[in-house]
């Protein structure tokens, strides 16, 4: 056995969101979310749950904190459910709100744990949605009030800041695809989305650092590295489309380019912006989408194979394509792909230059309910972590500035569309009791840090 050691200051965690642990839906002022209002829409989440209870995290979070610290975890990600600090989105400020946050941030520092804290996981107050969501402009006015309030509140102790988790998610996968809430299908209200996300990041990013004296700031991006399925022009050219539509969209304006040229001429072709152009950005807005950042955090899930689907192509929308048979695949039917990851860092280094990187996601789901004894053997997570932690790794030798690393997730979660069918966490959540039970996984997560490195035959 040998150990491959990671630098000294290199931070292990795991990460989580509002409305996929806490639960308590209705406690203490929280006001409703889209996420609640999607949920409960029948046909809308796989199993026909919603995030009511969850994991009970709202009322547990003191055993969570415990067991995160009893398994080593030198960090946390967590996010900030927007209602249950302004319930109806803008205006009066909900005091209990920030108490839970309070109690939360306090209790994760006495356990010696480092709070990174995701100011939106996707939970947008209701009633910010009745007023047009983020299509509209005002809402990206309202995610820095509501910045402001959160990092006043918390600021003078929380010093790592994600401003948003997955503009791709808010945006395409919410109002162009409809899979998650709100659940619109409308290419036109999408990419408007995905403006209004990244400008309230631009703009939220100095309240942050105003309020919050030394703190380092991000944002988090899915993203999706790819390649052609064969050297065709068409093949390229569909890699082309997916790279400039998960990566390079989000990417090129937050690294001080404008949206790329190719991808703006792809929408007004397909009909999805008007012929002038992607005109709901207005003067200075590149500028301040463009704030420099402390860090990028990455969420890395799986890569595409791109062929072309010409015909027919009205759509412009390229499939993906698994060429590898020989892969393995997790339950959300998602490619086991390690080195992509390798590259993924790797070309973020290389295009962009982020002055630091985080995985701020990264995971699998894998269903293995505990056995007679009562253990979780989970391998197939374990082999997992370990070859995208070893792929990070090598990253690093040709120079990503890779300073942590989150495991996606602390505990099993209300996975969105998919409800509670799928089980990503290194902690096995048993919904009828909330006992939580540490996977095998998770053991080996825990000497992993202890050691500073993986251990490798
Ligand atoms: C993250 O999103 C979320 O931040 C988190 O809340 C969630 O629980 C977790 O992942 C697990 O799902 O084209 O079918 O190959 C994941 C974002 C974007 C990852 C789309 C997979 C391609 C799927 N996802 N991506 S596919």
């Amino acid at each position: 056995m040998a150990l491959i050691g990671f630098p000294k200051d290199f931070l292990w965690g795991t990460a989580t969101s509002s409305y996929q642990i806490e639960g308590a839906a209705t406690e203490d002022g929280r006001g409703e979310s889209i996420w609640d209002r999607f949920s409960k829409t029948p046909g809308k989440v796989g199993d026909g749950t919603n995030g009511d209870v969850a994991c009970d995290h709202y009322h547990r979070y003191r055993e969570d904190i415990a067991l995160m610290k009893s398994l080593g975890m030198q960090a946390y990600r967590f996010s900030v459910a927007w209602p249950r600090i302004l319930p109806t989105g803008r205006g009066k400020v909900n005091p209990k709100g920030l108490d839970f946050y309070n109690r939360l941030v306090d209790g994760l520092l006495e356990a010696g744990i480092t709070p990174f804290v995701t100011l939106y996981h996707w939970d947008l107050p209701q009633a910010l949605q009745d007023q047009g969501g983020w299509p509209r402009r005002s809402t990206a006015e309202a995610f820095v009030e509501y910045t402001e309030v959160v990092a006043r509140a918390l600021g003078d102790r929380v010093k790592n800041w994600i401003t948003h988790n997955e503009p791709w998610c808010i945006s395409l996968l919410s109002h162009e695809k409809g899979l998650h809430a709100p659940g619109l299908k409308d290419f036109r209200l999408a990419l408007a989305a995905s403006h209004h996300v990244l400008l309230s990041h631009g703009w939220a990013v100095p309240v942050i650092r105003a309020a919050s004296p030394g703190a380092q700031v991000g944002i988090t991006l899915n993203l999706s590295p790819a390649e052609p399925a064969s050297a065709s022009a068409a093949d390229y050219d569909a890699f082309r489309h997916h790279d400039g539509y998960f990566n390079r969209w989000f990417l090129d304006p937050l690294y001080g380019r404008h949206y790329p040229a190719d991808m703006i001429a792809d929408y007004i072709k397909a009909g999805h912006l008007p012929s002038e152009g992607f005109t709901v950005v207005q003067p200075g807005d590149l500028e301040a989408i463009a704030v420099d950042t402390d860090f990028l955090g990455v969420n890395y899930y799986n890569r595409a194979v791109l062929r072309s689907d010409k015909v027919p192509e009205e759509k412009n929308h390229p499939r993906t394509v698994h060429l590898a048979p020989e892969s393995e695949w997790t339950e959300m039917g998602w490619e086991v792909h390690p080195d992509s990851l390798r590259k993924l860092l790797t070309r973020l280094h290389v295009d962009y230059g982020p002055r630091k990187l985080y995985v701020t996601e990264n995971g699998a789901s894998f269903s293995t309910p505990p056995d007679a004894q009562g253990r979780v053997p989970d391998e197939k997570r374990l082999n997992f972590l370990r070859d995208h932690f070893l792929a990070a790794r090598k990253a690093m030798d040709a120079g990503a500035p890779l300073a942590g690393y989150f495991v996606w997730s602390f505990m099993d979660n209300f996975e969105w569309d998919r409800g509670y069918a799928q089980r990503f966490g290194i902690v096995w959540v048993d919904y009828k009791t909330q006992q939580r039970i540490p996977k095998d996984s998770a053991l080996w997560y825990r000497d992993v840090i202890k050691a500073n490195g993986v251990q490798v035959p």
